[in-house]
């Protein structure tokens, strides 16, 4: 059994910087949670970017400040969202790919959003696939639903593998609109990943510690972060996302499966962009 992968999720593009003021959001506190978490564990960071009101913007100039600044500062593997906020165009989220970093996420289908509509139409699902796979970046397929799983094999077989030729799905869990964050759903997904994918799971709100030990026992990675997760305990908030992840790597040493370095994740991933002791 090999290790985990623990993905940071540090910001995500719904939750305000005045609501949650422990909300990384300026280059610097991104910067400094990626490092922090690092240390702890995580692998992978999943950025949504924030401008300099703390809105989230998809600003390429911005984006490409964050990524480079992260990369200097650290050594994780760098995946940008494609999904964005739910008010963002299509041709934005695509643009999301020049910043050239080395993973992106791609969601498998439109799903609800609470009262909104996070909209994944088939065509931008193979526009995503098709732009990544042309320009290197690896994809984490992000599936909201047990039918997103049935997208992933249809895109599969229509358009090839990814880049890196690898498929690693993210479960996102206890969206409302999506599946429930349970054991049982978790399990239900399993039959239906493509041979040979790994996967990790997120689950949102209340359901993150329930998904996290389901993940863990069932073989599969994580993704923990305040993204998806503002409180740690029954009226506790979460202090930062150093906490998330230090709970999730201390789970995952429990199971006697540690957190994975970037070298080993980069290697699982298909990501042969280069670490910073390699370009040193
Ligand atoms: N913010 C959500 C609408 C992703 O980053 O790829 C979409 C999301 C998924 O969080
Ligand atoms: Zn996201």
């Amino acid at each position: 059994m090999t290790g985990t992968l623990i993905t940071l999720a540090p910001t995500g593009a719904e939750s305000a910087k005045a609501d949650v003021p422990a909300l990384p959001v300026t280059v610097d506190e991104v910067v400094a949670t990626a490092r922090d978490c690092q240390a702890l564990g995580a692998a992978v960071v999943h950025l949504h970017v924030r401008d300099a009101e703390t809105r989230p913007t998809l600003d390429l100039g911005r984006v490409r400040e964050v990524v480079t600044a992260v990369r200097e500062a650290t050594d994780l593997v760098v995946q940008l969202s494609t999904g964005c906020a739910v008010t963002d165009p299509a041709d934005a989220r695509l643009a999301v790919l020049d910043a050239e970093p080395d993973a992106a996420s791609l969601t498998l289908g439109t799903v609800n959003f609470g009262r909104d509509v996070f909209c994944n139409p088939w065509d931008l699902i193979v526009e995503l696939h098709t732009q990544m796979q042309q320009r290197g970046i690896v994809p984490e397929y992000e599936v909201f639903d047990l039918g997103h799983l049935a997208t992933l094999a249809r895109l599969l077989d229509r358009h090839g593998p990814p880049s890196g030729g690898h498929v690693h799905a993210d479960l996102v869990m206890g969206v409302p609109g999506g599946m429930p964050g349970t054991t049982q759903a978790l399990a239900a997904c399993l039959p239906h990943l493509p041979p040979g994918a790994t996967f990790a799971a997120t689950g949102v709100g209340r359901t993150s510690l329930p998904v996290v030990l389901a993940a863990l026992s069932a073989g599969g990675h994580l993704r923990v972060g305040m993204e998806d997760t503002l409180t740690y305990a029954p009226g506790q908030p979460v202090r930062d996302n150093a906490q998330l992840v230090a709970r999730a790597a201390g789970l995952a040493r429990i199971a006697q499966r540690p957190p994975m370095s970037t070298e080993d994740a980069r290697a699982m991933l298909g990501i042969t962009r280069t670490t910073v002791e390699a370009r040193e």
